[in-house]
């Protein structure tokens, strides 16, 4: 959508309604109203996503969607990540660079169906794609595997909608295991890994990928 049509709708990006040059305190009512708004985001999303759920229950007798978890971002780890990406401490840069405050992770029984879990998601009104990375193809050098969607959702406010971005991480049951197990041993820690138990990790997303296929291939 263009610009001059944006206002005349009032239609605002998260950026442009709360742009706060200002430095970034965790503890302060600036911070808080950010993270509600995020945290309305995360409500408008998780009713659409649980309507399909509901839909693809009811109507197709399918388990499309196992379940739905969803998370606001810590402060200290905002705080954490802008660092590493040389950020300025700023909430205006927060909003620009963090792309993952707001979190939806959808996971699934079957590998193909987060292909179709993603095609429903861009299909939703209003829900736009702003970025895609497909470590279900590509998984990353760790091993981990998911599909990631970063999107921007409308909040309806009296005055305005502001789109919001929310990362979506959709996976499969089997990823999910291995990823959360993988987060707990590594992901979160400043400590390095050994060599051995890195490797060892990769073999364990392996075998968790050729069971996924396998299943995928026996329901086929
Ligand atoms: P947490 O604690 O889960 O929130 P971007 O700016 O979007 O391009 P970003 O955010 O690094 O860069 O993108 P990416 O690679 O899509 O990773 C975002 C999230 O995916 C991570 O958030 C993790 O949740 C998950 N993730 C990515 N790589 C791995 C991995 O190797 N292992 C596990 N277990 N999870 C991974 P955070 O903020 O890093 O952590």
């Amino acid at each position: 959508m263009k610009k001059n049509k944006i206002k005349e709708l009032g239609i605002v990006e998260m950026k442009n309604f709360l742009s706060y040059d200002e430095k970034i305190e965790e503890k302060t009512n600036t911070f808080e109203k950010i993270m509600i708004i995020y945290e309305m985001a995360i409500e408008e999303l998780k009713t659409k996503i649980n309507i399909l759920q509901k839909e693809f229950k009811v109507f197709y007798n399918y388990d499309l969607i196992d379940h739905v978890n969803s998370r606001i971002k810590k402060p200290e780890s905002i705080i954490n990540k802008m660092k590493k990406k040389g950020n300025e401490l700023t909430y205006k840069e927060m909003i620009q660079n963090i792309n993952d405050i707001a979190g939806v992770r959808i996971v699934c029984q079957l590998k193909d169906d987060i292909f179709k879990i993603r095609n429903l998601v861009e299909k939703i009104p209003g829900i736009n794609i702003e970025k895609e990375k497909d470590y279900v193809n590509h998984p990353k050098e760790s091993g981990y595997s998911s599909y990631h969607m970063i999107v921007k959702v409308p909040v309806t406010l009296s005055k305005q909608i502001i789109y919001v971005k929310v990362e979506i991480q959709i996976r499969t049951m089997a990823m999910d295991f291995w990823a959360s197990l993988e987060h707990k041993m590594k992901y979160k820690t400043d400590k390095q890994i050994n060599k051995k138990d890195s490797k060892e990790l990769v073999n364990y997303a392996k075998i968790v990928n050729k069971m996924d296929n396998k299943i995928m291939l026996m329901n086929n």
